[in-house]
Parts: C-alpha cells; structure tokens; sequence
C-alpha cells in the first residue's frame, strides 16, 4: 500500500546520506521531499501539514544527538512518526461476548460497501465466523438484489424486508434473526449519497442508535484521495466510527487515504488487504 511512498522516503534521506551532522538546511530539504512524497501518495494537505510539522520539529530536537547518522535518524523519524499516525496495525474485528457480533456499514453510494459487506463475510468464514447480512438500501431495488446476488454467489444468508419496509426496522429485525439463528456476526448494508446529507446521517444515526453496534465501518473508496479526510471527519463527528475500510485499493489509487483516515478520526483501518474480488 506504501510502495510509492516508501519510494518517495527512500530519497529524503538520500539528500542527509554523507552528512555527519543534522542541521537546519539539510533537514529543510528532507522535510520537503517527504511533503512531496506525502502528497503524491494523494495524503490530504491539511495533514501533510501536521505530519511534516512534527517531523521537522523531532528532527531539529535530534539535531543534539551525536554519533548517529543523520540519514538513518531521519528515517526513524518518520517512521516513528508514521507508526504514531497509523497505530497498531491488524486491529481485529470486535467480537461480542453474546453473539451476534453487530457491525454497520457507513459510506457515500458508490464506495463499495455492498461489495466490502460481502468480502467481510468472507473473511470473517475463514476466521470461522458465520454471517448474515442485512438489506437496508430500500432506496434501490437494484441495491437489495445486489446484495441477496452477493450472498447467494458465497453462500451467506441474506436478510431483506424489500423496499416498502423502514430500513431502522429491518437492521431491528435483522440482529433479531441473527440471534435467534445462531448467527456469529451481523453485518447491516445501509444506503449511501453521492454527497454527504442530513437525512442520511439522520437515518444511520437512528440505525445505529436503534442495533447498538460493536463496530461502525466507514467504507471509503482509496481512489478519492483528498476528500477521505473531510469525509472521515464529517461521519466521525456526526455518528462515530470504530475503524475504516478501503476499497478499490486493487486501482492506481496511492494509499494516501489510509494516513489522513487515521489522523483525523484515529480509527484503524480494517482489512486494507481483502482486495479479492467476492466472484
Ligand atoms: N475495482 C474495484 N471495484 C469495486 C471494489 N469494491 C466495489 N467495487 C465496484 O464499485 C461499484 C460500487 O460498489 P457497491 O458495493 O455497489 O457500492 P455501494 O454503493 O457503496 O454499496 C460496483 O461496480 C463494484 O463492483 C473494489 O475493491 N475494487
Ligand atoms: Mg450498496
């Protein structure tokens, strides 16, 4: 996920390589190279900002430290710094004392929740975990088909009340069933926007308020770069999130979203690496 910027770091330090000493310029000039690399990897500017802030400031407080290399001490810091931002990788999934294990799925139309609901399930089989996904895009007929499509191509029940029902009552109805079936993990598709709006984050906040789930997944599409941060930030404030999932990270997107998703809402990116297609 990190390759271009790994890339893009390796020749920040090459410009201290050969220098025996941390100083003001040399560290201007890395500083600026790893902004350009931040950046090119499609990280939001605001927090571009913040992270090269921190760097520079770590770095000129190493300045002190003799007897390391300043390319080498350059690198640990913004490796330290990069570990700070992005926590401890592999967060697992919540799992509930008393199944079922509640997960809602939060995200704009087209991001590819539906698809990443179907490929939670699927990782979730190989964890030895048993599902049932619940239909709540009522909005769409499409989206309801497409959904008990997904569950029948890998064998996962579908929970649907078609699109005259409320969709706070199905989600209801849904976590009920999973109880009563055994169900390890629920996992509740919900509609989405093209753009962020009231009644959307109206109706997920009743949603959610209503099944009281272990996790709140925001599904955000790699490839919108810039907008993950303000989006994050906007489904965060307004109904909280637990974690994040990326999708379409099999495109030329450039990870970026990964870092400014984790700087603005703190919450662990969840299965980056379910790129497999369900079919
Ligand atoms: N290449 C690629 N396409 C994806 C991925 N996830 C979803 N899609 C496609 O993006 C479109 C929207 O996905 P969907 O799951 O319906 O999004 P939703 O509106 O958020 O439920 C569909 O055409 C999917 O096939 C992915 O990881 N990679
Ligand atoms: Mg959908």
């Amino acid at each position: 996920m990190f390759d271009a910027l790994a890339e893009r770091f390796e020749s920040a330090w090459k410009k201290l390589r050969g220098q025996d000493k941390i100083s003001e310029s040399n560290i201007q000039d890395a500083l600026k190279e790893v902004r350009r690399a931040l950046l090119e990897a499609d990280v939001n500017l605001q927090v571009v900002k913040e992270f090269v802030a921190e760097v520079g400031e770590k770095a000129q407080g190493a300045a002190v430290i003799s007897g390391v290399r300043p390319g080498e001490q350059f690198v640990k810091i913004v490796h330290d710094e990069l570990v700070n931002v992005m926590g401890e990788s592999n967060v697992p999934l919540a799992q509930a004392d008393t199944a079922p294990t509640i997960i809602l799925m939060a995200g704009l139309q087209g991001t590819g929740k539906t698809t990443a609901t179907a490929k939670l399930a699927l990782h979730l089989r190989k964890e030895n975990r048993n599902t049932l996904l619940v239909a709540t895009d009522v909005y769409r007929p499409a989206a309801i088909n497409q959904l008990i499509t997904l569950g029948k191509q890998i064998n996962v029940p579908v929970f649907e009340m078609g699109t005259d029902a409320d969709p706070v009552e199905i989600a209801r109805q849904g976590v009920e069933y999973a109880r009563s079936q055994d169900i390890d993990t629920v996992i509740i598709d919900t509609a989405g926007r093209l753009q962020i709006d009231q009644d959307m984050m109206a109706e997920l906040a009743q949603i959610k308020e209503t099944i009281e789930p272990h996790e709140t997944l925001l599904v955000v599409d790699a490839m919108t770069g810039q907008e993950a941060a303000t989006l994050t930030r906007t489904f965060n404030d307004q109904i909280g999130i637990t974690g994040a999932i990326l999708t379409k990270m099999d495109g030329d997107s450039r990870g970026g979203a990964a870092l400014s998703i984790r700087r603005v809402s703190g919450a662990p990116i969840k299965f980056v690496g379910v790129g497999e297609k369900v079919e």
